[in-house]
């Protein structure tokens, strides 16, 4: 192992092979690992709107093999006081927040670790709403009907 404790912080909503890959990925490298779950009071901070409530997206990481320890992210500024306070000797995200916290550099290590590609929170979201019930409706009479003129022309 490379590093004591590592921590990392996320919304983990609608919870994803993305964001399994990145825990993965910092189990290989850390022997503690410690994860900020933004509160849901923050994400609205952040602009996102959570569909799975603080309490399930906590427990489910809290569940993850590997996971040693959750706590509420519920502002930008807590990083510095956690990593203090948990003695952390790496901090990590993925990368699409690459540099964007790189003045922790003076309290620990700083690590952004490839993202998953093709898998988002914000995508399946957009696929869900795809399948609304009047669509589901829809094509269910669509497909009815199709039906009924393949019986037709046989
Ligand atoms: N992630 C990833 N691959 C994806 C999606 C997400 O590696 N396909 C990573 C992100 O880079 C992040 C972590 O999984 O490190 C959690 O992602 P989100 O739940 O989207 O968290 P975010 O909204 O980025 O909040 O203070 C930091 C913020 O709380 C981060």
């Amino acid at each position: 192992m490379i590093y004591k404790k590592i921590i990392t912080y996320g919304t983990f909503d609608m919870f994803h092979i993305g964001h399994l890959n990145l825990i993965k990925k910092i189990k290989e490298i850390g022997s503690e690992v410690i994860i900020g779950v933004s509160t849901d009071e923050f994400n609205e901070e952040k602009g996102k709107k959570c569909i799975i409530p603080y309490e399930q997206r906590a427990e489910i990481v809290r569940c993850i093999s590997g996971v040693d320890l959750v706590i509420a992210e519920s502002d930008w500024d807590q990083k510095v006081s956690d990593i203090r306070k948990y003695s952390v000797d790496c901090f990590v995200m993925g990368s699409d927040w690459d540099g964007k916290f790189d003045y922790l550099q003076d309290l620990c290590e700083v690590v952004y670790l490839p993202r998953t590609d093709g898998i988002s929170t914000t995508e399946i979201k957009e696929l869900l709403k795809g399948f609304s019930p009047t669509f589901k409706k829809d094509f269910n009479n669509m497909f009815n009907i199709l039906d009924t003129l393949r019986q037709d022309l046989m």
